[in-house]
């Protein structure tokens, strides 16, 4: 160590910072099939590959400015509304997959009847079917959902308090088919979330609200930001807005073998299958590897490839022993670029 320059010593000291923060902070390591991907708005600038075209009522605005995303009106507010939506574009959600969505949110507002900033969250395929999570005025958090049919439950959630600033997530159970919403009241410590409500969107399991949404497993749902108020004196900059934006939508996953499977050895043809949900590129090449227990070691499956989207036919080697297994998959566009990487879980060969 004596021998190493300033420059290695300071990246050397950079990179343990960086373990540490990725172990204290459960931030995803890199070749993890769930993606997280974001926006700290730090740029001032709106990144046109992240988001879509804002969708506008009345006289709001949604500026990306002082680091943050703020939403303004451009004058006395509308009588019935004003608001901006803004599509998040980096992933489309899976049904079939767990992820999550967050947001910090600030809500100063003290005119009109209502303001609120937050993330809504709509079906791809039927779009009546959504949810949001927002900071509302006079310091509640709140979420809300509407769509399908009506189970059970009083559809909404809120919790009361003095919370002008905050955070706000959202989480999905594809097991359950619920989503669980939560805020914290100051990230600047970090999260510490509190769950403030849940919705079952499969018939099921809200304590909030239940609906059937008539989903299907190959659903996929579109996450937007926006700024809402209504009849309030003209909003201006600092009293609403939104900062690190993050989620977790799963960018491919493989779904079977699943957890456990007992998979017998030498088996020709047996199929692999996966969803490539929200890949922002075309897949046109799937290549899928192997690997016994913990060794860190991944060999060539052999097979075929009967769709990049969906299936490989494995033909299963034949080790002496039982042994754990997982399978991966990396997929590619047709020049070869690396798009996504998906793991399975731990199945047995024996
Ligand atoms: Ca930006
Ligand atoms: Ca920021
Ligand atoms: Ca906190």
């Amino acid at each position: 160590m004596k021998n190493l320059d300033i420059s290695r010593k300071c990246f050397l000291a950079y990179f343990i910072l960086i373990l540490l923060i990725g172990f204290t902070s459960g931030i995803p390591f890199p070749g993890k099939a769930v993606a997280a991907a974001g926006d700290d708005f730090n740029d001032n600038s709106k990144d046109s590959m992240k988001w879509g075209a804002d969708e506008v009522d009345g006289k709001g605005v949604l500026k990306e400015a002082n680091q943050r995303l703020e939403y303004t009106t451009t004058g006395i507010g509308t009588a019935s509304h004003d608001s901006v939506d803004r599509k998040w574009r980096t992933s489309q959600f899976p049904y079939n997959a767990n992820w999550e969505v967050q947001i910090d949110v600030t809500n100063t507002i003290s005119t009109g009847s209502y303001s609120s900033f937050g993330i809504n969250v709509r079906s791809v395929r039927l779009p009546n079917d959504e949810i949001e999570v927002e900071l509302g005025q006079d310091g509640e958090f709140w979420a809300e959902f509407y769509g399908g049919r009506r189970i059970s439950g009083a559809d909404y959630a809120v919790t009361y308090g003095p919370y002008n600033y905050g955070a706000i997530r959202m989480a999905f159970d594809s097991t359950t088919k619920v989503f669980t919403v939560y805020y914290d009241t100051d990230p600047s410590d970090g999260y510490q979330w509190i769950e403030f409500g849940s919705f079952g969107v499969a018939g099921t399991g809200g304590i909030d609200g239940t609906r059937n949404w008539g989903l299907k497993d190959t659903d996929r749902f579109v996450a937007y930001v926006f700024g809402y108020s209504q009849e309030a004196d003209r909003v201006t900059s600092g009293q609403l807005y939104g900062d690190n934006f993050q989620e977790t939508g799963e960018v491919a996953s493989i779904a079977t073998p699943i957890k456990g499977e007992i998979v017998p050895k030498g088996t020709i043809a047996y199929p692999v299958t996966w969803t490539t949900n929200g890949i922002s590129g075309d897949v046109s090449r799937a290549k899928v590897y192997y690997t016994f227990g913990n060794s860190g070691i991944w060999k060539k499956a052999s097979g075929t490839v009967v769709n990049p989207l969906t299936r490989f036919d494995w033909n299963v080697p034949s080790p002496d022993k039982p042994k754990n297994v997982k399978l991966k998959v990396v997929f590619k566009d047709a020049l070869g670029n690396k798009l996504a990487t998906a793991v399975s879980s731990a199945f047995r060969i024996e």
